[in-house]
């Protein structure tokens, strides 16, 4: 549309005042700062994605975050050894029309069933299928460490947070990979150059209430399914990592009327298909890898609380603890009741956000 013709002057001076104006304000502000907090954050997503339905809930998530500017989803790299996990994932990113999105896989053995809502990625209605994608298996899925350690190669460096929500293979595989073609680097050298921060699902830091209110020393599912990895990661990954315990996504249900209510803006949805598939509402699905994906992408937002520094360890029998340590590169979530709240409100909204098909420019350099 043209601007209507001027009728006098001054408006347009009241606008060049504006800017000049404006342009003293940004030269008194560290610019720069400003441009990093904007800049979508360069995102790698590990998953066990089929295992539970939590992991899909943290993909729609990533996605509605990147359709807000403010992540920007690398590489999904999976822990479950099934070849529909891939199929699965690629099924959602193309939902959200990223089906390009690289995703990496490892041929560990490690909970090698298909999962109860993976096989979506294969139904079909009327011939066609019913979330169309063009990666139809995980077995014609790259290596997740080549992925990775491409997607670490070509980033900006410190800029790369990886989320981890499933077991620590994939990464313990990457700690120990060897400089290769795609870079010189080792894998060591290669996440103390590239990555800024791990956010991960895993652990325990603080007794859990079981049956009957009695409170156990919980041994949490992604670390004893790979309890070496994991300990790899505790003593050796070189970079701050964020500990999402068990306690944290127990503590904020997912709300099973966002499942019944929030997706039904169109008839075929992955997400709340996944839900029903693996637990129908109305179960409230606890938010554990939501929260992982959360506290990193929007730290600065009062969603949780985090311990002093420190250094966690992992057990032999998968139990982890935590040591106070001011040199210490490892903190954990906490939440109070008024956070849950808030976290529960923010994560449904987030989760069910529809798809985006205008990419915004905001925040990109
Ligand atoms: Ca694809
Ligand atoms: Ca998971």
């Amino acid at each position: 549309m043209l601007a209507p013709a001027r009728s006098s002057t001054t408006p347009t001076l009241t606008i060049l005042t504006a800017f000049a104006v404006l342009a003293i304000a940004l030269r008194s502000f560290p610019v720069s700062a400003v441009a990093n907090e904007l800049a979508p954050v360069p995102l790698i997503f590990d998953t066990d994605i089929g295992n539970d339905v939590d992991d899909v809930l943290a993909l729609g998530v990533i996605h509605a975050l990147q359709s807000r500017g403010e992540c920007e989803l690398m590489a999904v790299t999976i822990t479950k050894d099934h070849p529909l996990a891939a199929a699965f994932t690629d099924a959602v990113n193309t939902f959200y029309g990223r089906g390009d999105v690289p995703i990496g896989v490892c041929r560990s053995g490690m909970t090698p069933e298909a999962g109860r809502f993976n096989p979506l990625a294969q139904i079909e209605d009327n011939d066609q299928l019913r979330f169309p994608h063009d990666l139809m298996s995980g077995e014609q899925a790259p290596d997740a460490v080549t992925v990775l350690r491409q997607s670490l190669a070509e980033a900006t460096d410190h800029s790369v947070v990886i989320v981890q929500v499933g077991f620590s293979t994939n990464m313990a595989s990457l700690l120990q990979s060897p400089a290769d073609d795609v870079s010189p680097l080792t894998g060591v050298e290669l996440v103390k150059q590239k990555v800024r921060l791990l956010s991960m699902m895993a652990g325990a830091f603080q007794q859990i209430a079981g049956k009957g209110g009695k409170r156990y020393d919980h041994k949490e599912y992604n670390i004893i399914k790979d309890i070496p990895s994991a300990q790899r990661i505790a003593s050796e990954w070189p970079t701050p990592i964020v500990w999402s315990g068990f306690e944290i996504g127990i503590a904020i249900p997912y709300p099973h009327q966002s499942i019944e209510q929030d997706y039904r803006y169109i008839l075929h949805h992955p997400l709340p298909e996944a839900y029903i598939a693996y637990n129908p509402p109305p179960h409230n699905r606890p938010t554990w890898d939501l929260t992982s994906v959360l506290a990193a992408i929007r730290p600065r937002r009062d969603y949780f609380g985090l311990s002093k520094p420190g250094r966690v360890t992992v057990a032999d029998d998968g139990l982890t603890s935590f040591t106070p340590d001011h040199d210490g590169k490892h903190q954990y979530l906490n939440v109070s009741t008024q956070q849950i709240t808030r976290v529960t409100e923010v994560l449904a909204a987030l989760a069910s956000e529809p798809p985006h098909s205008i990419q915004p420019s905001y925040g990109k350099r």
